[in-house]
């Protein structure tokens, strides 16, 4: 048999093995814990799991706030082998009943502030359990068992972690693909040592002295990483806090919880410089991190000059689970995503695949320890984007003499705005199904920061008038907030190919005019 090795475990009892239980693990808002408490309260809700009849390999959806609960209902769905989903809390009802479908999740963990879009997603399910944390006032259909977190608490202190290892499957992250529909990344137990090992020790240098705060969430692979692997890896402490980010909360945050590491993505780095946050708020911080999206050199000048903190740009992916290519301290190139993390090697190819020289643009292909397994369901997706042990990022990058790698764009038309997927077909889709429109295409438009965010060009239906408030708020009431196009641009016509294909590239341009 494989050497044992259980992720749950390695985040949590090893602190206690080491004699560190009286550290602060978890701080913020939410609530306070120490190692000692999480390590108790991840194995009583594991007990009360289990009780409940989850079972190895089974999913259990987390549609949660960032707190406690979260990274409890995590930690211990992997201590008894099963696989937690965290999933965007950004979704609507009917969006999240498509994830619980598509996962065949056996449970849904909710907390408070989802319970609406929780309910709506239930009544279209096959999940025959919930649990409600925090009260979550979730009413469930009939035959749906509901559990309260204080009866999962009171199941029993159980000391046993289910046999994984390295290879087994320890959770999922749905990531969006071109036509939409999300796509659940499969992640094993080993690969939460791996990028604990590789991005933030090597990189970050996180040690148990470390206070980390991420205003990217525990449902993207990016804030899982830096507000439950990384800290809990090394014996540092989280911030978490269930409030949506805003630039006067997290300037709340920084100033009572006093973090040492900061994560976000380039949009809220703009948010925070824009509404003038003053320099003393990032006092205790001594290393930020940029991600998500490319960092325009001048957000990074005018965040450095204004605050003092360094700020390291990188580019990870939910299927490499974290940061890949990155700057280093005291070695940042701005415009660029930095060089290779240790333990990950990439690689820029032409259409044949070969090499290209440095200077040359091309696709970009990562091989490394903690690449997803694969899209769960998804054969012919999964081969297209794996060649043997390289994955295909689907990011067109140019490698420069001395190693140094700088994003060019995608090799497909996703955009990525605020860091987060937005794919351009789904929102056309919902923009065409409205009368005032005939032909749409959405494609990324740079905003004043230099950050692309989605722009719908728009054909007006015959004798119709386009009213871009209302074709935003028909997207709004449709699709989960972020996919909603930022504006839109009514042309008589949209440029397409001899074969009739949308010229994105032109469209772009008339989008920017
Ligand atoms: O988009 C990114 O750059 C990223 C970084 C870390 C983890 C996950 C993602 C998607």
């Amino acid at each position: 048999m494989p050497e044992p090795f259980n992720a749950a475990s390695y985040l949590v009892d090893r602190r206690l093995d080491l004699g560190h239980g009286d550290r602060v693990a978890v701080a913020g808002p939410g609530g306070a814990l120490t190692y000692a408490q999480l390590a108790e309260q991840v194995r009583r809700v594991a007990a009360g799991l289990r009780a409940a009849g989850l079972r190895p390999e089974e999913r259990i959806v987390l549609f949660a706030a960032d707190g406690p609960e979260l990274l409890i209902a995590f930690l211990a769905g992997m201590r008894i082998g099963a696989v937690p989903v965290p999933v965007s809390t950004m979704y609507n009802g009917a969006e999240l009943g498509r994830l619980l479908a598509d996962s065949r999740a056996r449970m849904l963990l909710v907390t408070p502030q989802f319970a609406a879009a929780a309910q709506e997603a239930l009544a279209v399910s096959e999940v025959r359990d919930v649990v409600l944390a925090g009260d979550a006032p979730v009413e469930v259909p009939a035959g749906v068992r509901a559990w309260a977190w204080d009866k999962l608490l009171a199941a029993g202190d159980d000391e046993s972690v289910y046999g994984t290892w390295d290879e087994s499957p320890a959770f999922w992250l749905y990531t969006s693909g071109t036509t939409g529909t999300p796509k659940a990344a499969m992640h094993r137990h080993g690969s939460v040592r791996h990028v604990a090992e590789c991005y933030a020790a090597q990189v970050l240098g996180v040690t148990a002295e470390d206070r980390c705060f991420s205003v990217a969430r525990l449902f993207f692979a990016y804030g899982l990483g830096n507000a439950a692997l990384f800290p809990l890896s090394a014996g540092a402490a989280t911030i978490l806090d269930p409030a949506r980010p805003t630039p006067a909360g997290v300037t709340e945050r920084l100033t009572a919880d006093r973090p040492t590491l900061f994560f976000a993505v380039p949009t809220f780095y703009a948010a925070l410089l824009d509404a003038d946050v003053p320099r003393e708020a990032f006092a205790s911080v001594r290393l930020a991190v940029s991600a998500g999206e490319p960092l325009p050199p001048e957000l990074y000048r005018r965040f450095t000059e204004r605050y003092g903190v360094e700020l390291l740009d990188g580019i990870g992916s939910t299927e490499a689970l974290h940061i890949f290519l990155s700057n280093r301290p005291g070695e940042v190139r701005p415009g660029t995503s930095g060089r290779p993390v240790p333990g990950y090697e990439v690689k820029v190819v032409d259409e044949t695949g070969a090499e290209v020289p440095p200077g040359e643009p091309g696709d970009l292909l990562i091989r490394g320890p903690s690449l997803t397994t694969g899209y769960w369901c998804r054969t012919e997706v999964t081969r297209r984007a794996f060649q043997g042990e390289w994955m295909r990022t689907g990011d067109k990058y140019v490698r420069s003499e001395d190693g140094y790698y700088a994003c060019l764009g995608r090799s497909d038309d996703m955009i990525k705005a605020g860091g987060i997927w937005v794919s351009p077909a789904e929102v056309e889709q919902c923009l065409v199904e409205h009368p005032s429109v005939a032909e749409v295409a959405v494609v990324a438009v740079p905003d004043g920061h230099g950050l692309d965010k989605p722009v719908a060009c728009v054909v007006p239906a015959s004798g119709a008038t386009v009213d871009a408030g209302e074709l935003i708020a028909h997207c709004r009431e449709r699709l989960a907030a972020f996919k909603r196009p930022r504006q839109v641009v009514v042309v008589d016509e949209l440029p397409k190919t001899a074969t009739g294909k949308l010229r994105r590239f032109a469209i772009r341009e008339l989008a920017r005019e």
